[in-house]
């Protein structure tokens, strides 16, 4: 909305020009999603105390009695604070923003609705995982053909490391899209089972697709770092901003001991909102190195299933995901966390490393 409404005056007052700047309202889009969640928070927790809508804690795995009624659902503030925050910095002429937009908000509800369920049965049976994955890949159906909509779709796969290796993989190309984002939203659900334990590795995650879709938007620099020029990608910045700023809002109220959960609403939506960004950005590969720490823990989960069912009971892991298999070692919660949020650093860092060593 600033852009529409403020970058025009720039005609008769050149201050105004800086609106048209994507650095700018990035960072004023970080700052504004950040302060949007903490100050929206603290009275949404006392609105889920005051309904006692708490987190339901299972018997089985490590203790986590202690944190039985906690409030979840906190990804319905990350979500009103990204989605305020991308309207008033973002250019809403750009399509990229809307069905980023979208996809984050639509795999929100997928989460409020398995949530909400939880909390109202007081059981922790939400939606069927089946229905769950079904309603995923709808919407991520449902992106990529708005994106092959767009036109200029490009199949070519960007993989790190390599300058000129891009190969066309065809329609073998759609069915990654699903897979991408599916999993990137599943695997961050997983991985929030500890306090700060998803939102930290997002945050990482968010700042590296924030340069590299801003990037990717810049028809000189994406030549000079040869890279997959996207034009209109550039303005996923502020999205990816957004995504930044409210992470850490939330990270100021979920850091250990958690005043709140983000619940399936968060971390659905904002673990989609990276697969999202990932292929707009034609950086698909690289969302697993980046990710690692989510990759980690959803193959430690698909790992430990596969071997279960293969030897009839057996286990690889003390308990999946990888989280829970250092909690039954007997690491406290917080080295954990502090450890995969070091590890998430460096893997964040060697994603950034793939601009120069190509
Ligand atoms: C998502 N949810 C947390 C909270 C958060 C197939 C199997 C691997 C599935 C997996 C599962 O159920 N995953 C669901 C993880 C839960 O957190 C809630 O869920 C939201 C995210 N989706 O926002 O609302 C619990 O995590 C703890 N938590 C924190 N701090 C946070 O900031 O402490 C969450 C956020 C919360 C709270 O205790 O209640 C979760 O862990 O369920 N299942 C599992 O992860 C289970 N693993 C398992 O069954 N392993 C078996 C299988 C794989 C063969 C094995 O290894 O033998 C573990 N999870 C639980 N109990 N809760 C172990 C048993």
């Amino acid at each position: 909305m600033f852009y529409h409404l403020l970058y025009p005056l720039h005609e008769w007052c050149g201050v105004f020009n800086v609106f048209r700047y994507i650095t700018f309202r990035t960072i004023y889009a970080i700052i504004t999603a950040g302060l949007l969640v903490y100050f929206l928070m603290p009275r949404f927790i006392t609105l889920m105390k005051a309904k006692q809508f708490g987190q339901i804690v299972r018997e089985i795995g490590p203790d986590h009695q202690h944190k039985a009624g906690t409030p979840t659902m906190g990804g319905v503030v990350i979500i009103l604070a990204v989605v305020t925050s991308v309207l008033l910095w973002g250019n809403l002429n750009n399509v990229y923003l809307w069905a980023s937009l979208t996809v984050f908000v639509l795999f929100g509800i997928i989460g409020f609705v398995d949530d909400w369920q939880k909390i109202i049965h007081k059981r922790n049976l939400g939606l069927r995982a089946r229905q769950k994955l079904i309603l995923q890949t709808l919407i991520a159906i449902g992106f990529l053909c708005f994106i092959v909509h767009l036109g200029s779709f490009d199949t070519r796969l960007s993989v790190p490391f390599f300058k000129t290796f891009r190969p066309d993989i065809g329609i073998f190309y759609f069915p990654l899209v699903v897979v991408i984002l599916v999993g990137s939203s599943n695997a961050v659900n997983l991985t929030d089972g500890l306090d700060g334990l998803a939102i930290g590795p997002f945050i990482i995650v968010a700042l590296v697709y924030m340069l590299f879709v801003y990037l990717a938007g810049h028809a000189r620099l994406a030549a000079y770092l040869q890279i997959a020029y996207v034009p209109g990608a550039g303005e996923l910045s502020i999205f990816c901003g957004a995504l930044v700023g409210a992470g850490l809002g939330f990270l100021w109220y979920n850091a250990y001991p958690a005043e709140i959960f983000m619940g399936d609403v968060g971390s659905l939506s904002l673990g989609a909102a990276l697969g999202t960004v990932a292929v707009v950005a034609k950086q698909e590969l690289l969302l697993a190195l980046a990710g690692g720490v989510f990759v980690a823990e959803a193959l430690s989960v698909i790992i430990q299933v596969t071997y279960f069912k293969i030897t009839g009971g057996q286990r690889i892991f003390l308990m999946a995901p990888l989280h829970h298999h250092f909690e039954k070692k007997g690491w406290p919660e917080p080295k954990i966390i502090v450890r995969f949020w070091i590890i998430a650093a460096l893997l964040g860092l060697v994603a950034l490393s793939t601009l120069k060593l190509r």
